[in-house]
């Protein structure tokens, strides 16, 4: 057990000890990842030219034929918005690579763009290291062209080498993501694929059919109420004594801009989500404590479509507006207790803009709650907490409270708080605002709160 007096030693004070962390606590690669919060997905691949959603692998590779490809458009676009990484399909489930692999002949190569000399991925990821965006790869395990498909040994061996071309290629590559549709009944080399990873990208984390980043369950940018990042990870893990470990694994969202399309189809904008509902998918994602993977499909030009960047842009901007002033930063913040009455651990560190810094209390203590005061009313209607990953998920429950005549009064309640978790409320008018943390596994760490006033842009349809 740690020492939690502060003592008084021969006239020095030594600091109180921090809180040993709870559970399992994110690498610096995964909390890294959770902190860019929104990321693009783009879809580009020989279905962009068929109006298919999945091609069966028959597809002539001449028919990829972009014609005015601008990869530099599409991370432009995803930094415009606000997002921290793109991932890109090099290869989807009907084996067209989009880049120049060495292994087998489906690919941009046997394409008449550019003389068989265009490389997608090439101009995407120059782009992103250029513009400070992560680059992640979509590489589908399953492949309805490869012959070797049917051979899972000569498959994996070409899957690894496919692998290692990305990784070394277009290095430094953040996130792979693998896709387990199509794969039912199959056998991948899974430990093979994650040990080449860790060996040639010990950065990258590996998505979804992977130890790193949990596929949050649906396609429609919705995480759960309660979200926990601790999950028990049945997959083969290298290096982690084997399945059913309890392990940090954050969850993604992932959702296509135009409703049930990954792929551009030439006759879908009327799929395009509405801001509203963008915005909700937003607060539904990123607000609970996920993060949100937005699919912005380019079409056939090798472009993202203007509509569908208006649309993004639009929803960014009004977004922008809504967080860019954080009013709790002005008021007079205390808290219930303070661990050790320690300043280290000060109810101001939740307002002070920095994520290593942070308001805790002793330990044993679970319930605890920070004030906010104002000289006069305030007017908001978004509150938002994080707790301090580092230390681990602890809160699983919490109240939002405003002092009314007569007392407090709950105005929004939760379960778990995580990396984020944003309530919407109702226009609400107060001087004292308290939060209340009602429940914990370990005594609450909270890095940071937020106070907002919606963008009235936030009510557009
Ligand atoms: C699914 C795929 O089948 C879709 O085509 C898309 O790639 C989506 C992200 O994952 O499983």
């Amino acid at each position: 057990m740690i020492a939690l007096l502060t003592l008084l030693a021969g006239g020095f004070v030594t600091a109180v000890a921090p809180p040993e962390p709870f559970g399992p606590v994110p690498t610096p690669q995964q909390l890294a990842w959770q902190r860019m919060e929104f990321g693009m997905f783009c879809h580009f691949g020989i279905n962009t030219f068929h109006n298919e959603e999945w091609t069966d692998g028959t597809k002539d590779p001449k028919t990829f034929l972009p014609t005015a490809f601008n990869g530099r458009q599409w991370v432009e676009t995803a930094k415009e918005a606000g997002m921290g990484y793109l991932i890109v399909t090099a290869k989807h489930h009907d084996g067209f690579s989009v880049y120049p692999t060495e292994e087998g002949d489906y690919n941009v190569k046997a394409s008449p763009w550019r003389d068989g000399k265009g490389d997608v991925l090439r101009e995407v990821a120059d782009a992103c290291h250029e513009l400070g965006l992560m680059l992640g790869v979509y590489l589908s395990p399953w492949d309805r062209h490869d012959p070797l498909y049917a051979n899972p040994p000569a498959y994996d061996t070409r899957f690894k080498t496919m692998l290692k071309e990305l990784l070394t290629w277009y290095a430094p590559v953040g996130e792979v993501w693998f896709d387990g549709a199509g794969s039912e009944g199959h056998v991948y080399d899974w430990n093979g694929y994650y040990a080449l990873i860790r060996e040639v990208a010990p950065d990258a984390l590996i998505a979804i059919c992977g130890p790193d980043i949990r596929w949050v369950g649906n396609e429609d940018g919705l995480a759960p109420d309660t979200l926990w990042n601790v999950h028990e990870v049945t997959l083969p893990i290298p290096g982690s004594g084997g399945s059913n470990e309890k392990r940090w694994y954050p969850s993604e969202c992932d959702v296509p801009i135009r409703k049930g399309q990954w792929f551009y189809h030439t006759d879908g904008e009327s799929n395009l989500r509405s801001v509203r509902e963008l915005l909700d998918i937003y607060y539904r994602s990123v607000g609970l404590g996920a993060s949100l993977l937005l699919n912005v499909s380019p079409d056939r030009r090798g472009l993202l479509p203007d509509p569908d960047r208006e649309r993004l842009l639009e929803v960014a901007r009004i977004l922008a507006s809504t967080f860019h002033y954080n009013m709790a930063v002005h008021a007079h913040v205390s808290a219930s207790s303070v661990r050790g009455n320690d300043k280290e651990y000060a109810a101001g560190n939740v307002t002070d803009n920095n994520p290593d810094t942070y308001w805790t209390v002793n330990d044993g203590v679970l319930q605890a709650s920070l004030l906010l005061r104002y000289g006069s009313d305030r007017e908001f209607d978004r509150v938002m907490l994080q707790e301090h990953l580092p230390l681990g998920q602890r809160v699983t429950a919490h109240e939002i409270q405003v002092y009314e005549a007569g007392g407090w009064k709950t105005v929004a309640s939760g379960t778990t708080v995580g990396y984020k978790r944003i309530h919407r409320l109702p226009l609400t008018k107060a001087s004292r605002i308290r939060i209340q943390i009602t429940d914990a596994l370990a005594p609450p760490a909270i890095e940071a709160i937020g106070l907002y006033k919606a963008s009235v842009g936030e009510n557009t349809e």
